[in-house]
């Protein structure tokens, strides 16, 4: 039984990876020194099969996405994060783009009549894009479009706001919630450790900053995500250590929906020296995430960032959701050197793409209420080729 789940004769596997495995079957919590170990010894077979079996105990085959599109405000930010290739306040500041209230609410109503059904608003930390200017945008698209779902803005904009606006996270997020934000993506996060994090972007909120703004949200009934920023300067244990304090946070709150682990592109970046991570590091992430996290509902591959094909082959790691239609309005990852250099799909070819790693794709909503199971709908298994098989 133990071998069948991890796909390897229990006899050849160390003591310490069978101990592992079995409090996987038990639904036990791990440890952070196994976390660790499941990085240093775990076998990508071995992690990929535990992962799976952990996502299909959870979801089955569902494998998540939504339409959504993004919004990003501004690409002129006042921190200088190292790894950022899209901010533009000290150079190239002839780049820079910053849209007025009026023309993000034209770009919702460039939305009109299609099914969409969340907004993704982030972008620069903008010194003059205030508390107030934001929740006006807030209003105006609720006003607009109330069925809209919200998610927007990272701790890393809200702290900003909120300090210049002299409130508590409970006063701003209140504020915002009345204006219209329904929920908080989950940037910002990079890595917690104090240390990697003074190397990387020493100058925006802190771990405990980041930590408050997403449990004072949780508090007041939101929801929000939480990202990881991966395969840079961190090792194994930076990993664990974010994971851990995530992890911890849910406890207490329960508001995490997804885990979105983010592997760090170095095109045009203060960091163009690190090498990227490989596809075997990267599927070895998202397993460990998977074993780990074990009280985080869903677990999400990014595809405009990892690629369309590696976020198909993740499904087999753990992932569940593979986020959404996008539809080419985001910058943040192609100028960091991601495939994806306008990154869109349409509905049928995001079905088509979980179809392909046999899975069954449901659309939801942001917060995972269902909204269209195509298990039924349409099939020819998402194969184009389907003699190939
Ligand atoms: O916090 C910036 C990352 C994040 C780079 O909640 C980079 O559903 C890699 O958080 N290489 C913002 N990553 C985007 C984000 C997000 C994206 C999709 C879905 C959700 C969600 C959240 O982008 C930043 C930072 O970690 N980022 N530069 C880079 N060079
Ligand atoms: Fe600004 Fe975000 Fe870029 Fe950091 S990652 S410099 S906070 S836009």
């Amino acid at each position: 039984m133990l071998s069948d789940i991890a796909g390897q004769a229990l006899n050849s596997l160390p003591k310490e990876l069978v101990d592992i495995q079995r409090k996987i079957l038990n639904e036990q919590r791990i440890t952070d020194d196994e976390g660790i170990l499941l990085f240093e010894k775990g076998s990508l077979p071995f992690l990929g099969s535990l992962a799976n079996y952990i996502r299909e105990k959870k979801h089955g085959d569902i494998t998540y996405f939504n339409r959504n599109f993004h919004i990003e405000p501004t690409n002129v930010c006042v921190f200088t994060c190292n790894f950022c290739s899209y901010s533009r306040l000290y150079a190239h500041r002839e780049e820079g783009w910053e849209l007025s209230a009026e023309q993000m609410l034209h770009m919702v109503k460039k939305y009109d009549g299609q099914p969409v059904t969340e907004v993704h608003i982030v972008g620069g930390v903008h010194p003059k894009m205030n508390l107030e200017f934001f929740a006006d945008v807030l209003r105006k698209i609720k006003v607009h479009r109330p069925s809209l779902h919200i998610k927007g803005f990272t701790a890393v904009e809200l702290d900003y706001m909120f300090r210049k606006a002299k409130m508590s996270n409970e006063e701003g997020l209140t504020y915002l919630k009345n204006a219209g934000l329904d929920s908080l993506p989950g940037g910002g996060a990079e890595i917690f450790d104090q240390e990697v994090r003074e190397k990387i972007c020493a100058d925006k909120v802190d771990t405990n900053g980041w930590l408050a703004i997403h449990e004072a949200a949780h508090k007041l009934g939101m929801h929000s995500n939480a990202t990881m920023l991966y395969g840079h300067i961190e090792n194994y244990s930076h990993r664990i250590d974010h994971m851990s304090r995530l992890r911890h946070l849910q406890d207490k709150t329960g508001g995490f929906n997804t885990f979105i682990p983010l592997k760090f592109r170095n095109k045009d970046n203060d960091m163009s020296n690190v090498p990227e991570s490989n596809i075997v590091e990267d599927m070895k992430m998202y397993a460990v995430a998977r074993i780990y996290l074990d009280n985080f509902p869903h677990l999400k591959a990014y595809w405009p960032m990892l690629g369309r094909q590696n976020a198909q082959l993740s499904l087999s790691f753990g992932v569940n959701d593979i986020d959404g239609t996008i539809d080419d309005t985001t910058k943040i990852y192609s100028m960091a050197g991601a495939e994806e250099q306008n990154p869109s799909m349409t509905t049928e070819e995001l079905v088509a793409l979980i179809r392909q790693a046999k899975r069954r794709p449901v659309e939801r909503g942001t917060l995972y209420d269902v909204i269209k199971d195509y298990s039924s709908i349409g099939m020819n298994n998402g194969d184009p080729h389907p003699m190939m098989n």
